[in-house]
């Protein structure tokens, strides 16, 4: 196998990504799995496609939102486990053009994207639901009733590959430029499942779905592509789960790029009845943390079978926008800085510019270990208003410093005692 190309530097520049998962489950209404969960009937569940007409859809709407929050890159689902294609394939009738909505929905999707000035990206479900071919596994259909199962005899996944690999080739061919491909997924067992076996949920990986060749095709059709590690094998980042990892993350050994996927709440699609939303300000840590530690955040919203974005998503990624425009310096080109932030702080840096992020506000005083001497400036980042700061040079050898007996080597800011309001 050809060895991993390096990632094309805008994937960790841009650190902010858009995810949006849209299908037939956007009608129900209650999380992308609830044919699963439900243990629906195929047939009960196609049903769904009379009644998909998202009349109010406006790509370029979702692209300005995206923008608008800051983020610099979208991925949509172009099928999710459920089979359902949102674009015109000719590789099955389980396609948008085949409801109401009469068309190829990500056609128009990437052009507005593109239009804002956006990467796009493309997310498709390796598992299906709905392919005839598709072996089942553990809880879909039906757990409790083996007959289901017998049908997996008869399915052929060499077949259901080729689908997979040609609907691929569809995707990649026919929308001008993609810039990443997150494939889902890989992983054996279930994490919902609590209690021991872990129940299945997904039997298989890369011999399943013919990975290394897939990955061959993905980045012959789209040279300079990222490929994501759902696919079994290594790709290009790493992309935890609803899990911000606290130190940069290593594959082999080697620091690898990584993205945390996060939904704001807690569900992938639109989930109406949910009303958990992790607040503006957790969701602007998780970023923060994240760039500290040097890796992304794909930030979930879920649309409505009318294609609209609940208000309140749109409410926080617009909050999350406003904090973006004066606090963007801190995340886009920034990493990790090298330095050990104070407790309920981070550090990103960019450059020879360390941005000091502060989870709680301290009364007046803020002492940073290590950073004496190294300091020539500082500033509020939001308004660039100046911070005076005292220090204790690193070969100080008093105990008592006058400095709060701070250890030598510290710098000590003097900060507003009232927070702005930014
Ligand atoms: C997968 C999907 O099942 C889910 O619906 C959503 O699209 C998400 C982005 O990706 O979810 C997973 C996949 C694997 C694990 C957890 C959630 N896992 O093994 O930890």
């Amino acid at each position: 196998m050809p060895a991993r190309p390096t990632v094309p530097d805008w994937f960790s520049h841009d650190r902010f990504g858009m995810f949006i998962h849209w299908g037939l489950y956007a009608l129900p209404a209650r999380h992308e799995w609830v044919m699963t969960r439900e243990q629906r009937e195929l047939s009960d569940y196609e049903r769904y496609t009379e009644f998909f007409d998202p009349d109010l859809y406006d790509p370029v709407a979702w692209a300005k939102l995206a923008k608008r929050a800051g983020m610099k890159y979208v991925v949509i689902t172009t099928k999710h486990h459920e089979g359902f294609c949102l674009w015109d394939s000719q590789l099955t009738d389980y396609k948008a053009t085949n409801t109401p909505a009469g068309r190829d929905l990500i056609a128009p999707f990437v052009e507005a994207v593109r239009g804002e000035g956006l990467r796009v990206g493309f997310y498709h479900s390796l598992l299906d639901w709905h392919h005839p071919e598709y072996p089942i596994d553990g809880i879909h259909p039906r757990r409790d009733d083996p007959t289901r199962f017998e049908a997996n005899e008869t399915r052929d996944i060499a077949k259901y590959r080729e689908y997979l690999h040609g609907q691929v080739r569809e995707l990649l061919t026919n929308y001008g430029r993609v810039d990443y491909l997150f494939y889902d997924f890989s992983w054996k067992g279930d994490p919902h499942h609590e209690g021991n076996p872990p129940r299945l949920w997904n039997a298989k990986g890369n011999e399943d779905w013919g990975g290394e060749e897939l990955m061959a095709l993905t980045r012959e059709l789209q040279p300079g592509i990222i490929v994501n590690d759902r696919l079994g094998i290594p790709g290009d980042l790493v992309t935890p789960e609803q899990y911000q990892p606290s130190r940069p993350m290593t594959l082999d050994g080697v620091e690898v790029p990584w993205e945390a996927c996060q939904t704001m709440n807690g569900s992938w699609g639109y989930d109406r009845d949910n009303h958990d939303f992790k607040s503006v300000d957790t969701i602007v840590k998780m970023l923060i943390d994240g760039v500290a530690n040097n890796g992304n955040m794909l930030l979930n919203v879920g649309p409505t079978g009318r294609g609209t974005i609940e208000a309140e998503s749109q409410r926080i990624l617009g909050e999350v926008g406003a904090w973006m425009d004066l606090h963007g310096r801190s995340i886009y080109g920034a990493g990790p800085s090298g330095f050990t932030a104070p407790v309920d702080g981070r550090y990103t840096r960019r450059g020879d510019r360390l941005y000091l992020h502060l989870f709680s506000w301290p009364p007046q005083h803020c002492h940073l270990p290590g950073l004496a001497g190294k300091v020539r400036y500082a500033q509020l980042l939001h308004d660039a208003s100046e911070i005076h700061f005292a220090e204790i040079p690193p070969d100080t050898q008093a105990v008592n410093t006058g400095m709060g007996g701070q250890p030598a080597g510290t710098l000590t800011l003097t900060l507003p005692v009232r927070r702005p309001d930014v």
